[in-house]
């Protein structure tokens, strides 16, 4: 990296202070390891090599639908927004790209490209907004945008997903990400399928737009701001779209748009068997879309959703490669320190699912021995990985303990002095 926002010598001091306990958990990991025949070197590498995208709206602070308390030193614009995704990468080296959201990340591409360049940040999947109203917007999105009745409204919402594609590819990005709010919250408001019809079109609009190496991701998600119905509200849907479409278009599952209970990871499974996952957005949740930091509420979960990603990996699955991203909200934390701490609970569940014994697990599943199955999957999640991943960190750049390396910076306390304080009050979730 050229533009270090946080000086190379803290992390140099943080790492030193923790070398020699860092090197002694990870000696005793690695033996125990050894003795089921598991090499710690090679999850490490494996550890080290897997990323996860951050959102650039996540590094604001969110809200709910009562009101947002916004933090010190909020970013003032994507500019803001990439020197605090930089923060997070320097001492994670977990998430080198962030995913952008189309209007609010707007800015001359040849600039926002330059100044990714100097972070040492790339661009992933493009998002573009046709659930809120854009200021000087002729058609509002109200009554719905890709799905409307009104003819130029759903070729408004199509226009402006063809230049997130436009502005992505000028990025380097490969992929847009589409989510709406389109849905009913009355019984009898819309005609599902006729909505469902002009979705589809719409869709076909974007899709002949889209460049040949790039894929189409379709979000689904249950309700809100829809609350009867909603037009993408499960995965069954999506995977209709995506088959529909082509084949550059893939299902993205988002962990906090399921109903409570669903087995997702079972959704996962479907989703790979039949070569349309596209990728994740990486959050927990307890009651509904909380938008909660990944791992935070059900940690054994996202373990079960990662033994689904490694076991696909592990059979060879053919044109396998979903895309990894965190789509979250903090109200009560600083940004950086949940997506931090989310990047490595993400790294943690793919550490733990890389330690399941495949074979075994094989052999309980063909003498239907359920309680040892259970448990071989147990066993890997009970592994503390941590010096698995800290030494990842390590060995790439990065800080052993990246929140408390953060704190020490005084990251925030410098960029809260350059950056005016945003006033809170009105609601808002983003
Ligand atoms: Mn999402």
């Amino acid at each position: 990296m050229t533009d270090l926002k946080i000086a190379g010598d803290v992390i140099a001091a943080h790492n030193d202070r923790h070398a020699a306990d860092q090197a002694a958990d990870y000696a005793a990991l690695g033996e125990k390891l050894a003795r089921s025949g598991t090499d710690i070197g090679a999850i490490t590498k494996k550890v080290s090599e897997f990323y996860v995208a951050v959102p650039s709206w996540g590094v604001g602070t969110g809200g709910t639908r009562f009101a947002r308390f916004p933090g010190p030193g909020e970013p003032r614009h994507i500019f803001d927004k990439l020197d605090d995704c930089s923060v997070i990468q320097q001492l994670t080296r977990a998430t080198p790209t962030v995913s952008l959201h189309i209007p609010w990340d707007k800015a001359d591409p040849g600039e926002l490209k330059a100044k990714a360049a100097a972070l040492g940040l790339g661009f992933d999947a493009m998002n573009s907004n046709t659930f809120s109203d854009a200021p000087d917007q002729l058609h509002s999105y109200k009554f719905g945008s890709l799905s409307h009745g009104d003819a130029a409204t759903r070729a408004q919402a199509v226009e402006h997903n063809i230049e997130c594609i436009e502005i992505g590819a000028a990025l380097g990005s490969k992929a847009l990400t589409v989510w709406i709010g389109d849905g009913s919250n009355f019984p009898g408001q819309t005609n599902f399928t006729r909505q469902f019809e002009r979705y589809l079109d719409a869709m076909r609009d974007i899709y002949k737009a889209l460049p040949d190496d790039w894929r189409l991701f379709s979000e689904h998600k249950m309700y809100e701001p829809a609350f009867y119905s909603t037009v993408v509200q499960d995965w069954g849907t999506s995977y209709m779209i995506a088959q529909t479409l082509g084949e550059k278009a893939f299902c993205l599952v988002d962990l906090g748009h399921h109903a409570p209970n669903t087995n997702i990871e079972m959704i996962v499974a479907r989703l790979i068997q039949f070569g349309k996952l596209g990728g994740f957005h990486f959050n927990d949740s307890k009651y509904g879309d909380d938008d909660l930091d990944a791992g935070s509420v059900e940690p054994y979960r996202l373990f079960l959703v990662f033994n689904e990603l490694v076991d696909a990996e592990h059979r060879g699955v053919k044109g396998f490669h979903p895309a990894h991203m965190i789509d979250q909200s903090h109200n009560v934390t600083d940004p950086i320190e949940s997506l931090i701490s989310s990047a490595n609970e993400i790294r943690r569940a793919y550490a733990q699912a890389l330690l399941v014994d495949r074979a075994g697990l094989e052999g309980f599943q063909a003498g239907n021995d359920a309680l040892m199955a259970s448990d071989t999957l147990k066993r890997a999640y009970r592994t503390d990985v941590e010096p698995i991943l800290a030494e990842a960190r390590r060995r790439t750049g990065g800080a052993i303990d990246p929140v408390a390396a953060y704190r020490s910076s005084g990251y925030r306390a410098r960029v809260a002095a350059q950056r005016p304080a945003v006033k809170g009050g009105s609601g808002g979730i983003v």
